[in-house]
């Protein structure tokens, strides 16, 4: 795989895993390519080595987004993160984060390049990327994700690369471009989705590698299952409502979709594969997944854009076998471009996220369960929901067998405000929210939305709310959460022979 290293310079600094690791200390700040794929494979299982052997050290672990089991996972495992940002979805570091043994902090996804260039997040001790291969110039033609890979790389003291075998064709599929910071910003030049302004590499300051190591491994393919009924009512509803909207000329029939991580997700864009009415879609989204390739292999897209591929092993080898035809489709940009609210303002994204729970006035939870529990984070959801031309947060009207309804009368943790959010949508209906009153959708979304076991439950709260305190967004502040303080008690927020049911 030395052939992979265009730029003969940099081949003096191919050495193994143990060694590389080596510029990995205790108190590290440690960041890496990886955004649900992309993610380096060897370092980290180094990592988990050495702690195994008995020495004692923790890193400060930062990533583009989500990279699994193998990395936080395994790392989270062997006791070694002190710090992780942002988004991670990985059971065993949730426990940790949860624990308070892991420090965790979550930000909008669209921020934190910046943030990172600012020097918010520490210095950048060491990146690791994850790289098809070194260029001619000294630059990285990153895998198949792009995250905050470009920043890391600027702002890193020292870098380690991990060369993998994923075929060097992907060259050309990435849009590497790095804003000017304030006060300097200019206008992000996209204008549609397909519009490419920068460059099919990662800018790369060759002086600063300290080692290069080959990998064979492959990321952990993801598996995807078929839409069950609850995802499948819900997207064929947000399909009949966007086609209505289209139809009576409210919304352009162009407008490119973002659709966020989870089964619904999956279901809306499976649900392009059987409707006639949708032709020549444009995807501007987060993370591609299967559902796109499937797309694309019907002539149903115009054209991608992620800053992430997230395939099935099934998926990844259809994708590699004939790339030529898929790279003519999509592109993979810095997760700043991908998630700008200054793009998705301009193109009019039709956004679509999954909540945990939505309340009676369309404030929205995404990230923490019974208001204390980190799920995995706010990820692209508010980049999209805030910024899209119509916004849809979709959610289950029940989780955990029925025993959890995701209508409640407040939220218990808020990431999104009724003023994000335009459509709420569950299997058993749709509201939208843009003209009506609170009261209004208060009224709408227990009558639609909610599960029909909890329908009476929040319509007598809501209805004592109104007679006293009453007011523009009535409620009882002593009662809010009782639904969730009951679920903590028994484990279900149903009453049990509680006639009252308050
Ligand atoms: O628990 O894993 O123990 O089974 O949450 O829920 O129903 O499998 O749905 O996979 O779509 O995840 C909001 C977490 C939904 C996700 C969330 C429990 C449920 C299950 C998962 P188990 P489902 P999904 C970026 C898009 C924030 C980031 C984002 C998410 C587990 O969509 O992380 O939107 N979103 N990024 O049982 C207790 C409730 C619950 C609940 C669900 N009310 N109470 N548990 N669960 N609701 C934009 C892009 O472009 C990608």
């Amino acid at each position: 795989m030395q052939n992979r290293i265009h730029y003969p310079a940099l081949l003096d600094k191919i050495t193994d895993a143990k060694t590389a690791a080596q510029h990995i200390q205790d108190g590290t700040n440690l960041f890496i390519s990886g955004f649900t794929s992309g993610y380096p494979k060897l370092i980290p299982k180094e990592l988990v080595r050495r702690a195994k052997t008995g020495e004692q050290f923790k890193i400060n672990l930062f990533a583009g987004a989500s990279t699994g089991e193998s990395v936080d996972g395994i790392l989270a495992e062997a006791g070694l993160v002190a710090w992780r940002r942002p988004y991670m979805s990985d059971r065993t570091m949730r426990r940790q984060i949860n624990e308070g043994r892991i420090h965790f902090k979550d930000d909008h996804l669209s921020m934190l390049s910046g943030q990172v260039r600012a020097g918010n997040w520490g210095e950048v001790d060491v990146a690791i990327v994850e790289a098809l291969a070194i260029t001619e110039a000294g630059h990285l033609i990153p895998t198949m994700s792009v995250g905050n890979t470009p920043s890391y790389v600027r702002k890193a003291k020292k870098i380690i690369i991990e060369i993998c075998p994923e075929p060097e064709d992907l060259y050309g599929i990435h849009d590497i471009f790095i804003p000017e910071d304030p006060p300097y910003r200019m206008p992000i030049p996209i204008y549609r989705t397909s519009d490419r302004i920068g460059k099919p590499f990662i800018e790369m300051d060759p002086n600063r590698v300290v080692g290069i190591v080959f990998s064979n491994e492959e990321d952990c393919c993801a598996v995807f299952t078929e839409p069950d009924e609850v995802s499948q009512q819900i997207a064929l509803q947000i399909l009949d409502f966007v086609r209505h909207e289209i139809r009576q000329g409210r919304l352009p029939a162009s407008l490119p979709w973002q659709s966020g991580v989870g089964d619904v997700a999956n279901a809306v864009l499976s649900g392009f594969l059987t409707d006639d009415f949708y032709h020549n879609i444009d995807i501007y989204s987060e993370v591609l997944q299967d559902s796109v390739l499937d797309l694309i292999d019907m002539g149903k897209v115009r054209y991608a854009s992620g800053s992430a591929m997230t395939l099935s092993h099934k998926a990844r080898i259809r994708f590699f076998n004939e790339l030529y035809r898929y790279k003519e489709k999509v592109v993979l940009r810095p997760v700043e471009i991908s998630n700008s609210p200054e793009v998705i303002r301009r193109l009019g994204i039709v956004a679509i996220n999954t909540a945990i729970e939505v309340d009676i006035y369309g404030h929205v939870n995404s990230t923490h369960v019974m208001g204390s529990q980190l799920m995995n984070g706010i990820g692209g959801s508010g980049d999209f929901l805030r910024n899209g031309a119509i916004s849809f947060i979709v959610t289950p009207s029940t989780a955990k067998d029925g025993k959890i309804s995701a209508i409640v009368p407040m939220v218990s943790h808020v990431d999104h405000s009724e003023h994000s959010v335009a459509i709420i949508v569950t299997e058993f209906g749709l509201v939208d929210t843009r003209s009506l009153t609170p009261r209004q959708v208060a009224e709408q979304v227990i009558k639609k939305c909610a599960h029909p076991d909890y329908r009476d439950l929040l319509w007598d709260y809501y209805q004592r709310a109104l007679k006293n305190p009453g007011g523009h967004e009535p409620h009882i502040l002593g009662e809010v959460f009782r639904l969730h303080e009951r679920f903590m008690a028994t484990g279900d927020m149903r009453p049990q022979g509680d006639a009252a049911g308050s």
